[in-house]
C-alpha cells in the first residue's frame, strides 16, 4: 500500500494524543520561534541563564530562568517558586505577549480552555546535559495543564507512569513541538536524555524548552 490517502504533510503542524490527559502538537511553534528566541534573549538579559544547585548539593546540568510573575528556583534549601530572582533580587521579566499567546492557544487546541499560566521555566541544555526522572510537585494546584516548548536540538523525552518504576516511554521531541500535559497525567514522571551534540540554525549548539504552568494559587 504506497497511496496517499494517510499521508500526512510533516511540514504543517498536527497533534498526537499520547495519554488521556496529554497532546502532542508537531511542529506547534514552528511559525513562531524566531519571536520567540528575540523574546527569550531579551529575557536572558535582564535574568542570565545559571545552574542551580539541587538541595542534595548537586549543580542540575541544565541552566535555568524565568519569566513571569512567579520563578521555579532550587538551592541547599528546597525546591520552590519565588517571585524575585535570587541573582538580582529583582521580579522576574513580564511575560512577553508572543509566549503567553503561545502558551494559551496550545493549551486550547489540546482542549484546555482558560489556562492562564503565572510561570514560565526556560531550561537550556548544552551538550551532555540531561533531567533525570522526576514529578513537578511544586504547583499550588494540579488542575491546571503544563504547556511545554522545544526549541533547537532534538531531544529523547522520558514520558513515565505515577510511580517511580514504571518504564518510561521514549518520545522524540523535536524543535517547534508542544506537548500539553493535564489531567491524568499532571503527575507522571518525565525525564529527558543526554542532548547530543548537534548544530540547529535558528537556536545554535543547544536545546531551549520552555515550561509554562500555573504555580501560584
Ligand atoms: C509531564 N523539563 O522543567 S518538559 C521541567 O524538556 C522539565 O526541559 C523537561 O521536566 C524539559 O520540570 C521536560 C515536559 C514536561 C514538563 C512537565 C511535565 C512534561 C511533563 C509534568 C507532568 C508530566
Ligand atoms: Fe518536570
Amino acid at each position: 500500500m504506497t497511496g496517499d490517502l494517510f499521508a500526512t504533510d510533516q511540514n504543517e503542524p498536527w497533534a498526537e494524543s499520547i495519554g488521556e490527559g496529554t497532546v502532542w502538537l508537531h511542529g506547534f511553534a514552528c511559525a513562531s520561534a524566531n519571536a520567540l528566541m528575540t523574546a527569550i534573549a531579551g529575557i536572558a538579559r535582564q535574568a542570565p541563564f545559571r545552574q542551580m544547585t539541587t538541595p542534595g548539593g548537586f549543580l542540575m546540568s541544565a541552566a535555568m530562568t524565568n519569566c513571569g510573575r512567579l520563578g521555579w528556583v532550587t538551592d541547599r534549601t528546597g525546591y520552590r517558586y519565588s517571585e524575585v530572582d535570587p541573582e538580582t533580587g529583582h521580579p522576574w521579566p513580564a511575560m512577553p505577549e508572543c509566549l503567553m499567546a503561545l502558551a494559551t492557544s496550545a493549551a486550547r487546541e489540546a482542549g484546555y480552555t482558560g489556562f492562564v499560566p503565572d510561570a514560565c521555566l526556560i531550561n537550556r541544555y548544552l551538550p551532555g546535559s540531561r533531567m533525570s526522572l522526576h514529578q513537578d510537585k511544586n504547583e499550588e494546584d494540579y488542575s491546571a495543564p503544563i504547556v511545554s516548548v522545544s526549541l533547537g536540538l532534538p531531544m529523547i523525552f522520558q514520558f513515565g507512569g505515577l510511580t517511580r518504576k514504571d518504564k518510561p516511554a521514549r518520545l522524540p521531541l523535536n524543535h517547534g513541538d508542544v506537548v500539553v500535559w493535564g489531567g491524568v497525567d499532571r503527575l507522571r514522571y518525565h525525564g529527558v536524555s543526554p542532548l547530543k551534540p548537534g548544530h540547529h540554525e535558528l537556536v545554535g549548539e543547544c536545546r531551549i524548552n520552555l515550561t509554562f504552568r500555573k504555580a501560584g494559587a
